[in-house]
């Protein structure tokens, strides 16, 4: 097999080029590669000095994240680092496009850092629920100092390369030509022969190591969130560069970086990366979009609005229709009021607004959709009205033009046939429950054609969402037995505020009752409780987000008697069903919320409605708000055993065997020793 590393003489200086796409990232073979590479320059007397460079995007985008979880094969990267620092030539890096994590640790154990002026360079692990662990946190605070240094390892963001030159971290800095600059700069130190100071040597960082400890102390300080385990031990670790000999000091880093890769929370945040990277890989993938630069949308209550919004805003021409002229005023001032608030809190400048307000049109005939080159319909729920839309399309919209219905629940395939155009109809569900959730779930039928798919897709990440392909509905569905779940607790004994705060403890965005009005609740809770949708659908929408108040959201309005009103009706289904009330711990709340997923999914999954289990997690993640560290309910069954999730679930199938009982998939994973992660393929 062909190294992923090659390494060519030029003039003296060996040149050493990492090419592994598409990010260049620091799996076994490169690592094996530069090694071999930095042995064998070091070796050659012809060889005066070495230039480590990438070919493609990037230098090295950090350590392979696939790797991780997996037993580690040498050598390891802060083994790598060692050798690079310690070589007798000078080493010099050459950085270009985003030098993150590993990367940026190996450019710290070369001798000398020159980038390109569009390169990035940050420290991001802590979104992995990580810390450096090849070095950064021994060698980046030498050269920056703590504050710095912390700034970079907590914050997680990468900084341009002009920053990284001010603060120390880079030497050098190029416009063009930056190979050619890097080996110019060898021949320099060839010539000057003045030995270059590794990083371990440097000390610039420990100038004042009041304010050192001082930075330590303010990182201590700082609140903690679960999602980032890591802080505390980053600042450990940048302690411990100043009081540890650097050997030390990489051994206590080394010790932190191996506890938190085993935490639930850094699997869970890395299923989550790799996950997000995963819903792109689908049978359409690598099919032309067609164009879209005006989009039609047919109706204007809250998904059309903000679909209007949204697309406004990314730059398209919109043409909004609805049923009549009065409709269409009250969509148009929707929109408007939304535009407004944006403007009065700043988001939004006066002049974009207009320049968005000039791109739509608004109109109560369907023909004056002939020309847009997709249409999204998003009217209420109501199959008859939504085929009728759908014929009348299927007349007036112009071949080739995409034709999606934003609905969550209903038959794509009876409006695929209505309109005519199989190949061109699909459902594209923006999920707008939660603010800025920047889901879009496309429904497939077997007749959806591949370009539809593409164009839908490319539409969705224009829009600044992302696309879950499902062949129909998937989050309503999820959403609807995590629902049922919690109604089933509300009725056992516990009360929307508890079950709220305890999902919110787990690190849900949001509880059930603040995320649904009591029209949603009782919608969701018809799905298998028809005796409380019943009740509650009687109040009318009398209150909004139930459980909103109580947290003090800022959209939510606390109105204790709304919440007494809940209670009331709740105990009255109580009695009409016999049910006795009983305590509720938030651990049974947690659970069984988390268990009607799991059980959801499994039928999601047998029934092919998504692609593999990464896509119900992520669908979850981004839609629901369910915590990004701990997965997605798929993941959190793997991590709790699948037989365990299969007893408990059959602990509680008697109750509500609807909502319990997992498809056959289970057992069979079970009986083939096989997790849901090994269904999610690369
Ligand atoms: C680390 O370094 C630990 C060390 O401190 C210590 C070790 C001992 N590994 O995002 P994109 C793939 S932790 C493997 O769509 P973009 C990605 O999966 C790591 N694969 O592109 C995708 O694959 P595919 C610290 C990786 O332009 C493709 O590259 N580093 C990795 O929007 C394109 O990715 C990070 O956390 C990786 N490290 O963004 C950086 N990175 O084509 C994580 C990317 O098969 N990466 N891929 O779907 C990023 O932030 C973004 O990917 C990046 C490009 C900004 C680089």
């Amino acid at each position: 097999m062909t190294s992923p590393v090659t390494w060519e003489n030029r003039d003296g200086i060996a040149l050493i080029t990492i090419d592994s796409p598409p990010v260049n990232a620091l799996g076994h073979a490169v690592r094996a590669g530069l090694w071999e590479a930095v042995e064998a320059a070091e070796a050659d007397p012809a060889v005066r000095a070495l230039v480590i460079t990438a070919a493609g995007r990037s230098f090295p985008a950090g350590a392979d994240i696939r790797e991780f979880g997996k037993p580690p094969q040498a050598p390891l990267l802060p083994d790598l680092c060692d050798r690079i620092e310690v070589c007798t030539k000078p080493v010099i890096a050459a950085l270009h496009g985003t030098a993150l994590g590993g990367g940026l640790e190996l450019a710290l154990a070369a001798h000398v850092r020159i980038a390109h002026a569009k390169a990035r360079v940050g420290f991001p692990e802590i979104n992995l629920g990580l810390l450096p662990g090849a070095g950064g946190t021994q060698r980046a605070p030498r050269l920056i100092g703590a504050e710095q240094a912390l700034q970079l390892m907590t914050g997680g963001r990468p900084v341009r390369a002009a920053d990284a030159l001010a603060m120390g971290l880079l030497d050098g800095v190029v416009e063009d030509g930056l190979t050619e600059a890097a080996l110019a700069l060898a021949a320099d130190l060839v010539a000057d022969g003045t030995a270059p100071v590794p990083t371990r040597d440097r000390t610039e960082g420990f100038r004042n190591p009041q304010v050192y400890a001082e930075a330590i102390a303010a990182a201590r300080r700082q609140p903690h969130p679960p999602e980032q385990p890591a802080a505390t031990r980053i600042a450990d670790c940048v302690e411990a560069a100043l009081l540890l000999p650097f050997e030390a000091g990489l051994a206590y880093e080394r010790a932190a970086f191996e506890e938190l890769q085993a935490t639930p929370a850094a699997r869970g945040l890395r299923h989550a990366f790799l996950s997000e990277r995963r819903l792109s890989k689908t049978p359409e993938a690598g099919t032309e979009a067609r164009p879209v630069e005006h989009l039609g949308v047919i109706g204007g209550g809250r998904t059309g609005a903000a679909l209007v919004l949204s697309a406004l805003s990314a730059g398209l021409r919109v043409t909004l229709v609805e049923r009549d002229h009065d409709a269409l005023i009250a969509a148009l001032e929707r929109i408007a009021d939304i535009h407004e608030a944006e403007v009065a809190r700043g988001r939004l400048t006066p002049e974009k607004r207009d320049e968005d307000w000039a791109r739509l049109a608004g109109s109560a005939e369907l023909p004056r959709l002939a020309e847009a080159e997709m249409i999204v319909e998003a009217v209420p729920e109501d199959l008859g009205l939504k085929a009728e839309i759908f014929s009348q399309l299927g007349r007036v919209a112009r071949p080739g033009a995409i034709l999606a219905s934003a609905t969550a629940a209903l038959d794509i395939a009876a409006l695929a046939t209505a309109a005519g155009r199989p190949a061109d109809t699909l459902a594209f569900r923006p999920w707008t429950e939660i603010p800025r959730s920047g889901l879009v779930e496309l429904g497939v039928t077997p007749r959806t054609g591949a370009e539809a798919v593409a164009t839908a897709t490319a539409l969705a990440a224009r829009l600044g969402h992302r696309a879950v392909r499902a062949t129909g509905p998937l989050l309503g569905r999820m959403m609807g037995a995590w629902a049922a779940a919690a109604d089933g607790l509300l009725l056992a004994g516990s009360t929307p505020l508890r079950i709220d705060t305890a999902l919110r403890g787990y690190g849900y965005r949001r509880g059930r009752y603040q995320a649904e009005d009591l029209i949603g609740l009782a919608t969701l809770s018809g799905l298998r409780r028809p005796g409380l949708a019943d009740g509650l659908a009687a109040r009318g929408r009398t209150g909004c987000a139930v459980g909103a108040g109580w947290f003090d959201w800022p959209e939510g309005t606390r109105r204790a008697q709304e919440n007494d009103e809940v209670l009331a009706l709740v105990e009255a289904e109580r009695q009409r069903h016999g049910l006795p009330s009983r305590p509720v711990g938030e651990e049974e709340i947690v659970l069984s919320c988390l268990l009607a997923l799991i059980a959801e999914g499994t039928r999601v999954l047998a029934d092919e409605t998504a692609l593999r289990p990464s896509d119900i997690d992520m669908a979850l993640m981004i839609g629901l708000g369910f915590p990004r560290w701990r997965g997605g309910p798929m993941l959190a069954a793997d991590m709790m055993g699948l037989l365990d999730a299969k007893n408990a679930l059959a602990a509680l199938a008697p109750e509500n065997p609807e909502l319990w009982t997992p498809a056959d998939l289970l057992a069979d994973l079970l009986k083939n020793g096989r997790s849901f992660e090994d269904l999610n393929g690369i």
